[in-house]
């Protein structure tokens, strides 16, 4: 039997070789139960208010932004942890959703993201549901994308993002899950990491790695060549080979893919995406919904070139309490 700290070290070694962890059953039935009711309710929201879910929202919904509630009177929310809260205990039984974002999710992924400071603390970047209509095949697939490319460049390479999926219903081939591309070994990489505290070599070495990724593979291909979460195998890579069979010296480093990885895990289990790690997702063909839950969290608030914050930047900790003014001796 593994004790915390083991399970906890072998999700990081797993996070940083491979740029995505899943971490299964982490959630309970009532945390499920909050999400569900949440996520029903404003999809009926949006659905009664005359939107397409699918065509013209891409399936997400935003729950501080898409207008279930009056809008704020102040866009303090945005960077503060209490009024975030009160805006959001506006559209959910209070705490509920706050005990998940700011407390069992946030608790796995600080652990996966560089050290936080008092400048650069973690903070929630942006909180999402992600919903598959019945039968939308053609409608709910999303393109070979990393989670960074919604930010701009100056972002990217001062801010690390993970984003957490949760699965609110069970997921797998048949429901349009997520498809995952590890991320690409290149020399020196080889090597157990587990942990980078510091920001900037955090950045370097999940930079590094996603550089070396070469072009995306068609998605059937992908397909055809991934293997189900949780099965062995994950280790093994495959080389896209010329016609001949051989491969060119000079084609070496940009023609290694590593074995693709498709998601099949219960509800309440998370797939935790560094924001520099290639996926895609499959249409929905099945009769039922398919719905997912992701928050993100980012070390710092994230600023964009212009120096305008990005999306939300809520600080996850509560700050300092006032430090008690010193008291001198009179002399
Ligand atoms: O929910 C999904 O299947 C994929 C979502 C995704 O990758 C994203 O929103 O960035
Ligand atoms: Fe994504």
């Amino acid at each position: 039997m593994e004790t915390n700290a083991q399970s906890d070290n072998i999700h990081c070694t797993n996070f940083y070789r491979d740029g995505f962890v899943i971490i299964e059953n982490v959630l309970s039935e009532e945390q499920k139960r909050v999400l569900h009711s949440e996520c029903e309710r404003l999809t009926n929201f949006v659905m009664d208010q005359g939107y397409d879910l699918m065509s013209e929202l891409g399936g997400i919904i935003e729950p501080v932004n898409v207008g279930y509630e009056d809008p704020p009177e102040t866009q303090t929310f945005v960077f503060n942890k209490r009024a975030y809260i009160r805006n959001r205990d506006k559209i959910s039984t209070p705490d509920s959703l706050t005990n998940i974002i700011f407390g069992v999710v946030k608790d796995l992924v600080a652990k996966l993201l560089p050290k936080p400071t008092e400048d650069e603390p973690l903070c929630l970047f942006n909180e999402q549901y992600i919903v598959k209509m019945p039968r939308s095949v053609n409608e709910s697939a999303f393109a070979w994308h990393q989670d960074t490319q919604y930010m701009d460049k100056h972002a990217q390479e001062l801010y690390p993002v993970i984003s957490c999926w949760i699965a609110l219903d069970d997921v797998g081939p048949d429901n349009g899950t997520l498809l995952i591309e590890p991320l690409p070994f290149i020399i020196n990489t080889q090597e157990t990491i587990s942990n980078i505290p510091q920001v900037s070599s955090y950045l370097e070495y999940f930079g590094l790695r996603a550089d070396a990724y070469a072009p995306p593979l068609d998605t059937m291909e992908a397909l055809d060549r991934s293997i189900l979460s949780g099965t062995d195998g994950r280790q093994e890579e495959f080389v896209i080979s010329s016609s001949d069979g051989s491969l060119q010296e000079e084609e070496r480093p940009q023609s290694r893919y590593r074995t693709p990885v498709l998601v099949k895990i219960p509800a309440g289990s998370i797939v935790f995406l560094s924001g520099h790690v290639r996926h895609c997702s499959l249409g929905n063909p099945s009769p039922l919904f398919r719905r997912a839950y992701m928050p993100q969290y980012s070390i710092g608030p994230v600023f964009n070139r212009a120096g305008c914050l990005i999306s939300l930047a809520v600080p996850c900790e509560d700050p300092a309490p006032l430090q008690v003014p010193p008291v001198f001796d009179d002399v």
